[in-house]
């Protein structure tokens, strides 16, 4: 089974700017059912043809050669409805090219459209036929892709040409051009106040931003739409202030709102303390506009007041302390709570504590 293929080229000069290298026809030197000539064009080029206006059917009639039988195209009926089998798009009325008394069923089952290239009469008209029947295949290859329209239009086929439809700010051949600057939006928690001496969002505009209270912006403030279309840099976003990533106090528990960020503006934490132990300071820090705490992180104190007596025999001294280890320091180490806690939060005191003890007689 071998292929042979041809490559037709229009010759009419219908150039477009930059345009483009075109919609090239292909038909196959064997013959084949229906099915067969739809796969071998969809393997090799985009598809059976499917015919666009009577230009087309001129041109294919034209640079087609007459065979001894004729050709498939892209046409074949789909539950009773003549349809394009590449869009599957029904066959409008206008666009019908049927050859006189045709389509007739004459075999029952002609489900299947061939064209009548060159033939004595009706030259260039459609004929149903049966599907199994076998006939040359005429198929084309499109010339639209991806980035045919630079990715800003839409990209229409024409006889060995296409056209881009361009989307709206962009224009040129190959809608490579663009007509104006992207269209900025104020930024969350933020302003925008933007100039355009020329058109909005244009050539010259600029636009400036501002952060709300308490957030902070994150890149430059003034963008201008330059003589390229593009703005001079990235948008600016509003970051909310951040303050200190807070811990829960030793015998106790912390527990955060963030409306924005983790331990940023307006984030606020509650703080309680272990069964056994009381709070010392404020129970809910806020993170304030500045990126500072509301306030000095509570401490969680030992409840058990201790008391006890100081002092020598004509002067006698009634001590309350609060927590075990102002209790321990003067017991052990006669270190009154007073100089204790003016110097030092927990840890530090034991660690103090510790090198005023002497080492352990076992040690040698
Ligand atoms: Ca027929």
């Amino acid at each position: 089974f071998v292929c042979y293929s041809y490559t037709v080229f229009l010759l009419s000069g219908l150039a477009l700017l930059g345009c483009c290298e075109g919609w090239k026809y292909f038909y196959s030197e064997d013959t084949m059912d229906y099915d067969h000539a739809r796969k071998w064009c969809t393997e090799n080029y985009t598809d059976l043809v499917a015919i666009q206006n009577q230009e087309e059917i001129e041109y294919l009639n034209k640079v087609i050669p007459r065979m001894k039988v004729y050709y498939w195209i892209g046409l074949r009926k789909i539950d009773g409805i003549w349809t394009w089998v590449g869009t599957k798009k029904p066959l409008v009325k206008e666009a019908e090219n049927w050859a006189s008394r045709e389509p007739n069923n004459q075999k029952l089952g002609e489900d299947c459209v061939e064209i009548y290239i060159k033939r004595n009469t009706d030259q260039g008209k459609w004929n149903d036929e049966l599907c199994t029947i076998k006939k040359h295949a005429l198929c084309y290859q499109a010339d639209c892709n991806n980035s045919s329209c630079s990715g800003n239009g839409v990209c229409e086929e024409k006889i060995n040409n296409y056209t881009c439809r361009c989307h709206e700010g962009f224009f040129g051949p190959i809608c490579q051009y663009k007509s104006a600057c992207s269209i900025l939006h104020t930024p969350a928690n933020g302003r925008m106040n933007c100039t355009h001496p020329f058109r909005n969002f244009n050539y010259n505009s600029s636009c400036e931003f501002d952060c709300n209270k308490g957030f902070i912006r994150k890149g430059v403030g003034t963008l201008r739409c330059t003589e390229f279309r593009e703005w001079s840099a990235l948008q600016p976003v509003c970051q909310a202030s951040e303050c200190n990533i807070l811990h829960a106090p030793a015998y106790g528990s912390m527990n955060c709102f963030h409306p924005f960020k983790n331990f940023s503006y307006n984030s606020s934490c509650d703080f309680d303390c272990n069964k056994g132990f009381i709070r010392k300071g404020v129970g809910t820090l806020r993170c304030t506009e500045s990126g500072k705490w509301s306030d000095l992180l509570p401490k969680c104190q030992g409840r058990t007041n201790f008391y006890f007596f100081t002092g020598k025999t004509d002067h006698v001294k009634v001590i309350l302390v609060t927590d075990y280890v102002s209790w321990l320091a003067w017991e052990r180490l006669g270190i009154l709570p007073e100089e204790l806690e003016e110097v030092a939060g927990e840890r530090e005191v034991w660690a103090s504590l510790l090198k005023l003890l002497p080492p352990r007689p076992d040690l040698g």
